[in-house]
Parts: structure tokens; sequence; C-alpha cells
């Protein structure tokens, strides 16, 4: 029970690596705000978030599903006050909402750029923005924390809107962790590897599993990570062991990024 009577928001917590971390946190002992995007996500998604909730009580956790767009500054804002007045407080932000729609450098238009950018660099922001105000109104010392990726690090050839926005993440991480230190409130990023989701499914499994056996294959661990072992990092820096650590990124790949030779 590291997170004991804690209240989190995890964005995108409706699926993959966003679902497995309000799962964790809801064991060890958070109240958990599943946030989803109705009308930004395509499919099913409510009831996506719904099933995360149910799963979390079925196990005797408190968790409730919040339809926000991250990318939409005054939904966000609208969500952290929501959060607050139903669990009267807010520790862990879990900025994780993220989309990768894999395209030639050459086709992404502007309105595609415009998306990408809008979800994963601007909806980072507002969260963070939201959340660190709503802490220091009340006097929490709490803990935001990035979803960014190794491909903050390195480039990837369908990825050119994406990978930069990542990088702004580990960028826009640090700079909150300089300006909310004071509040004793720490900022932290997890940097996935490639992790079989619902976001890459389709590239990975269908139209190009040589990438994924390749990937694999470089992977010193000899398999992927998953979105469990994701979602152990970030128990760790919501944790109180993790009371010191700010500023700070952690790379959850299985070794796989830094096999070159
Ligand atoms: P996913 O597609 O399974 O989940 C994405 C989640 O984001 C969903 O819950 C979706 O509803 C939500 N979402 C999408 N647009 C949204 C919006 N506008 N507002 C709010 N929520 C929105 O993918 P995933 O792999 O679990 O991705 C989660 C995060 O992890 C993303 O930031 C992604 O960039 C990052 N990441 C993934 C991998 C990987 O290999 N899967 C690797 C590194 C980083
Ligand atoms: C990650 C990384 C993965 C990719 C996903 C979409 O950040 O680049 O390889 O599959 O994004």
């Amino acid at each position: 029970m590291r997170l004991k009577d804690k209240v989190a928001i995890v964005t995108g917590g409706s699926r993959g690596i966003g679902k497995a971390t309000c799962i964790r946190f809801a064991k060890e002992g958070a109240k958990v705000v599943v946030n989803y995007a109705s009308a930004a996500d395509k499919g099913d998604i409510a009831s996506t978030a719904e099933q995360v909730v149910k799963e979390i009580k079925a196990v005797g956790g408190e968790a409730i599903a919040f339809d926000a767009d991250v990318s939409n500054k005054a939904k966000v804002e609208e969500m952290v006050n929501e959060v607050v007045r139903k669990f009267g407080r807010l520790d862990i932000m879990v900025s994780n909402a993220g989309i990768c729609p894999f395209e030639e450098f050459l086709d992404i238009d502007e309105e595609l750029l415009d998306l990408v950018i809008g979800v994963n660099q601007k909806g980072a922001f507002f969260c963070a923005q939201a959340a660190m105000k709503k802490m220091i109104e009340l006097k929490i010392t709490g803990r935001i924390i990035f979803t960014s990726s190794v491909s903050s690090i390195f480039g990837g050839e369908l990825q050119a809107h994406y990978c930069p926005t990542k990088g702004a993440i580990n960028q826009l991480m640090k700079s909150i962790a300089i300006a909310a230190g004071k509040h004793g409130i720490t900022s932290n990023a997890v940097l996935p590897g490639t992790v079989i989701t619902d976001i890459n499914r389709q590239q990975l499994e269908k139209d190009n599993p040589e990438l994924q056996e390749y990937f694999i294959k470089r992977t010193p661990i000899g398999r992927l990570a998953t979105p469990e072992d994701v979602a152990a990092a970030m128990l760790f820096f919501a944790s109180d062991d993790a009371t010191a650590v700010s500023g700070a990124t952690l790379v959850v790949d299985g070794g796989m990024s830094i096999n070159l030779q």
C-alpha cells in the first residue's frame, strides 16, 4: 500500500500503459481517476475506461472514469477541479495520454502535426500546470509524472511529428522540476521503449512483424517491456521512495536502446 490515501489522475488511463498504471496505483491504495477522451479517440472508449474502473472496484479499490481531451485546457482544468471536489485532494498527476499516427515525413500535413503536438505536448503542459496549481493551493507535496519515450532521444522514420513532442516533454519535465521544487512537488519522466499496445499493434503485429522481431532481438532481456513494467516505474516516482528524485528520466526498455554493438 505504497500510495495509501493518495489521489491520482492518470491521463489516457483507459488502455495500455495508462491502464496498467491505474491498476497498479489502485492496488497500492490510491484513489484513481481513469482519464480518457471519447471525442478524440475512436471506438468504444467510454466503456473501456469504465471497464478499468470495474476491474479496480472488483479488487476493492476506488476509481472513477473522467472524459476529458487533454489538448483542451478548459477540460483539463475542469477535470482537476472536479477530482478535488470529489476526493478533496490531488497528489499525483500522471500525464500519459499520447498518440502516434505513424506516417511518412513527407506526408505529414499541418493538421496531423497540430493534432500530435496538441495531445502529446500541449496536453502534457496543460495537465502539469493545472495539477501543480491545485497542489500549491492545497499545500500538497505532490508528484507530476510524464510518459515520455526513448523516442525523446532517438528518431523514428514514421515519427517526425511524434519524437519532437517526446523531446519537448523531457524539457518540460525538467523545467517544472525546477519551478515545483520550492513547493515540495517533484517532476519526473518514464521513458518506455517499444511496448505492444493499441498505439502500435497494427504496425508491429500486422504491417511489420519483422520490426517487432528486430526490436526483441536487440533487447538484452529477450523480451519487450510490458505496460506493467512501465507502471512499476511510475509507482517508484509516485512513492515515498522517490521523495528526493526530481528532474529524472527513467528508461524502461529492457536495454533495447543501448544495444548498438
Ligand atoms: P494506447 O493507445 O494504448 O493508449 C493511449 C491512451 O491515451 C488511451 O487511453 C487513449 O484514450 C488516450 N488518449 C488519446 N488521445 C487522448 C486525448 N486527446 N485526451 C485524453 N486521452 C487521450 O497507447 P500507449 O502505448 O498505452 O500510450 C500511452 C503513452 O505511452 C503515450 O504517451 C505514448 O506516447 C507513450 N509511449 C508508448 C510506447 C509504446 O511502445 N507503446 C513507448 C513509449 C511511450
Ligand atoms: C514509442 C516508441 C515505440 C512506438 C510507440 C508508438 O515512443 O517509439 O517504438 O511503437 O512510441
